[in-house]
């Protein structure tokens, strides 16, 4: 138990220092290529929803028990403020597991897929179809979990991971 929940914090830590540091090179070579290249084309001011981007969380594999969305995160960071997240999975049926999608309150339950404080963001229904979306607006750090089975959908189905979204300087 007690290196598993190592294991979840250094994850967390591998994907803030991972965005940073992404941050820092890749953005700054985006950058500096717009300002230098292509200055006039900008299309508006206002094109920071034109940059946003979207995201399908855990890809083709959308939100499932079993596969691990925290390398899910650190593979997709580094994550910007407006991004979209988009949760997709089956609404309840004869053969899958239900799912949904909470935000905890902070570090320390996300840690232990406590989901006692946690906010529903979305039911078991609401990933069905094309999914629902979820935009990542605020400078903080975000904890998603899936608040089935009494955190065992967490906890063990490996279904949460934290993304603290970065400012678009340039846009
Ligand atoms: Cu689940």
């Amino acid at each position: 138990m007690g290196a598993k929940l190592g294991g979840a914090f250094l994850a967390v830590v591998v994907v803030v220092v991972a965005a940073t540091s992404t941050l820092d090179v890749a953005s700054a070579n985006k950058e500096w290529s717009t300002i230098a290249g292509n200055w006039n084309k900008r299309p508006h001011p206002n094109a920071t929803e034109a940059a946003s981007k979207r995201f399908t969380v855990g890809g083709d594999q959308n939100w499932r028990f079993g596969f691990n969305y925290t390398s899910w995160a650190i593979d997709n960071a580094p994550f910007f403020l407006n991004d979209t997240l988009v949760f997709k999975y089956d609404p309840p049926n004869d053969t899958t597991f239900p799912h949904s999608v909470y935000l905890l309150p902070d570090y320390r339950s996300f840690q232990n897929c406590d989901l006692r404080r946690a906010r529903k963001i979305g039911d078991v229904s609401a990933g069905g179809g094309d999914g629902f979306e979820f935009v990542l607006k605020r400078w903080q750090p975000y904890y998603f979990a899936c608040g089935e089975h009494d955190g065992i959908h967490c906890k063990d189905g490996l279904m949460k991971f934290a993304v603290w979204p970065l400012i678009r300087w340039f846009y």
